[in-house]
């Protein structure tokens, strides 16, 4: 993928933080192409006849990274169709959400794919994180929606997600944005900062 055709930001924060209610609104005002890696493990996981089912459903259970060799090769396909699909001559923009979550991902991702423009950065407390994740655990069905999982998925993004955005933060590619108000509230703040970046 060329710089020039395809523009890539990580949408970045802790499970539950809402990367996925701030990309859909993102994706009906600025024409972004939302892929969520926990949406096409998920769906991966679901295809019959897929040989990593039960390994992304284990791993997914446990809050566990899963070997970015999977994950790379679903964006990549996902963001190829994207490309050939649409009448864009090639050219796309992405949000990429939930992922880059383990160093090793950043750096092949970008070596293969493309680099990120920027990386969105919800920060969000624990505390508030939890409340969500549970409350939607009640009807998600989502199997790392209860407090044994949410607890490990916690641990995973503070001893391996967080050195990510770090290492982001060091190129001067984090935008930060505060979580913990309202939904309506967090996409003013992100427009805001996006417009610095993108004009309107
Ligand atoms: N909500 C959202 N915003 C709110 C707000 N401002 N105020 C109040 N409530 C708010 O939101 C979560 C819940 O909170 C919803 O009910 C929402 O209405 C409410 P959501 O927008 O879904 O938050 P999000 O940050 O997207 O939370 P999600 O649960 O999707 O985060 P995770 O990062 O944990 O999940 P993901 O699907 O990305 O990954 C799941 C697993 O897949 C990982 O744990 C890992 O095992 C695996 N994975 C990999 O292995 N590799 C990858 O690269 C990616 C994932
Ligand atoms: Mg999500």
């Amino acid at each position: 993928f060329s710089p020039t055709d395809v523009t890539v930001i990580f949408v970045l924060g802790g499970p539950g933080a809402g990367k996925g209610t701030q990309c859909a609104r993102l994706v009906s005002d600025y024409g972004f192409t939302h892929l969520s890696a926990g949406d096409l493990l998920r769906a991966e996981q679901d295809r019959p006849g897929s040989q990593y089912g039960q390994l992304i459903k284990d791993y997914i259970k446990n809050g566990a990274i899963v070997p970015m060799e999977v994950t790379i090769a679903l964006l990549e396909n996902a963001m190829r169709d994207t490309l050939s699909a649409t009448k864009t001559n090639g050219k796309g923009r992405f949000l990429i959400d939930g992922f880059p979550r383990k160093m090793d991902q950043a750096v092949k991702f970008e070596e293969v794919v493309c680099p990120a423009k920027m990386v969105l950065f919800y920060d969000c407390p624990e505390q508030e994180m939890e409340k969500r994740l549970l409350e939607r655990g009640k009807t998600s069905g989502r199997a790392d929606d209860n407090a044994e999982s949410i607890r490990k998925r916690f641990r995973t993004f503070v001893e391996t997600s967080m050195p990510v955005v770090d290492y982001f933060e060091k190129q001067g590619k984090v935008v930060k944005v505060d979580s913990t108000p309202g939904p309506e509230k967090v996409y003013e703040e992100t427009r805001e900062r996006l417009r610095r970046v993108f004009g309107d």
